[in-house]
């Protein structure tokens, strides 16, 4: 027995370039849309100076982050199979003998070592936040998974061009074929298959698999499919019908926002005014339906109502196009503050609610006010405000 099996030892027939090249078809396109949608959500959180993030539709935000989320969830299975087809070739002759082939060895074998990891990084960690789970104390998520993402995209298109001879003629020929293909050898069928998993049994397990990981979770943001999503945390509910990210008592927030003396506070420059709750109610109120759309994939809509930001900068003689700061009574918290681009101050969506679904806003989504605007990340719709200023 050895202790280290060769790529030959490995004959079953479903490790195929043909299964391998089809599987990764998929995987390909989940990693590009996780891969654009993750880079949409980037943008929302920190846009660069030439790019202005749209506020219509309002649900744009929670369109791309459900998809990314569910993107990922289905890359998991298909990962699994690929790198299952695929992991012979970790046990590949090495051409010691010949220096160019064995460069040529080492640098792919160097690509695909990176992208085997960032991909497996990028869904362990995605997972691992989709459902609130965060072990990793201070490192930052969301810098880690952005950095990584394109190392990952990076060696998956090396690894595509490396790959497009073989996996062009693997997927125009017969996935039952064994004949070589691309100039790589195939296994041909057993004399007897009438026992065991075909490849297309397999390939039909996979895309059920993958079907059914995108359908555990969908129901986090699309409401119809929330009894079939058993991986789907925060499907809605919550009081008033939206779930909770984080309750005032985990912000230590419940003493300053019951308090009677509660005033908001508006600042443009030398110009301030500190409104109470019953002053916010005295203006002119409205009524919109926006979604609450986590990073973490998770979405609802719902029915807010209260005063147009617009009005309340009015107030304090903001002109268009501020740039506003909002602060929250959350003394500590990666949350407690958010900055508006000037878009969504001006838009006339953009409210400070005082009410959720026909009822005052309940302290947990943000009792007194909070922010809500359209197509914005949930981590930016500031709840339990105390200041709102104007910054540029
Ligand atoms: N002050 C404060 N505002 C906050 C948060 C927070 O932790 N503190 N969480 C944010 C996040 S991450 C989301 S998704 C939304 C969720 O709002 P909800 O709890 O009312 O659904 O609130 C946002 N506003
Ligand atoms: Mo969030």
């Amino acid at each position: 027995m050895r202790l280290v099996p060769r790529e030959t030892d490995f004959s079953g027939w479903l490790r195929s370039p043909r299964v391998a090249a089809r599987v990764g078809v998929w995987l390909g396109v989940c990693f590009g849309v996780a891969f654009i949608t993750g880079l949409i959500s980037h943008v929302a959180y920190e846009p660069p100076g030439w790019l202005t993030f749209p506020t219509r539709p309002v649900s744009l935000y929670r369109i791309t982050q459900g998809t990314h989320v569910v993107a990922g969830t289905m890359a998991v299975p298909l990962l699994l199979v690929k790198l299952w087809v695929v992991y012979p070739k970790l046990f590949a002759k090495v051409p010691w003998g010949d220096v160019r082939r064995l460069v040529v060895h080492g640098l792919e074998r160097a690509s695909i070592a990176a992208l085997v990891a960032a991909a497996i990084f990028q869904l362990v960690t995605g997972l691992a936040n989709s459902s609130q789970w965060y072990p990793w104390g201070s490192f930052s998520f969301r810098d880690m998974h952005y950095a990584v993402a394109w190392v990952a995209i990076g060696s998956l298109a090396l690894h595509v061009a490396v790959k497009l001879r073989i996996a062009r003629a693997a997927l125009a020929s017969d996935v039952n074929s064994g004949d070589p293909v691309g100039g790589v050898p195939d296994v041909e069928a057993p004399a007897d298959s009438s026992h065991g998993l075909t490849r297309r049994g397999l390939l039909r397990t996979t895309w059920v698999a993958a079907g059914l990981a995108g359908l555990s979770t969908a129901g986090i943001s699309v409401p119809w499919l929330r009894d079939v999503s058993i991986f789907g945390i925060r499907s809605g509910d919550g009081p008033q019908g939206v779930p909770i990210n984080q309750t005032a008592v985990e912000a230590r927030v419940t003493a300053a926002a019951s308090k009677a003396s509660y005033r908001l506070e508006i600042v443009n420059g030398a110009t301030r005014r500190q409104l109470s709750r019953a002053d916010l109610e005295a203006m002119p109120q409205r009524t919109e339906v926006l979604p609450i759309a986590c990073v973490e994939g998770w979405s609802a809509s719902a029915e807010w109502g209260g005063v147009r930001l617009r009005d309340l900068l009015a107030v304090v003689g903001a002109p268009s196009e501020s740039v506003v700061a909002f602060v929250s009574l959350e003394e500590d918290g990666a949350f407690n503050t958010s900055e508006l681009p000037a878009q969504f101050s001006d838009d006339p969506l953009t409210l400070i609610a005082l009410r959720l679904n026909g009822a005052d806003l309940s302290i947990d989504h943000g009792y007194p006010c909070r922010l809500i605007a359209p197509a914005r990340p949930g981590v930016f719709q500031t709840k339990w405000l105390s200041r709102i200023e104007v910054v540029a």
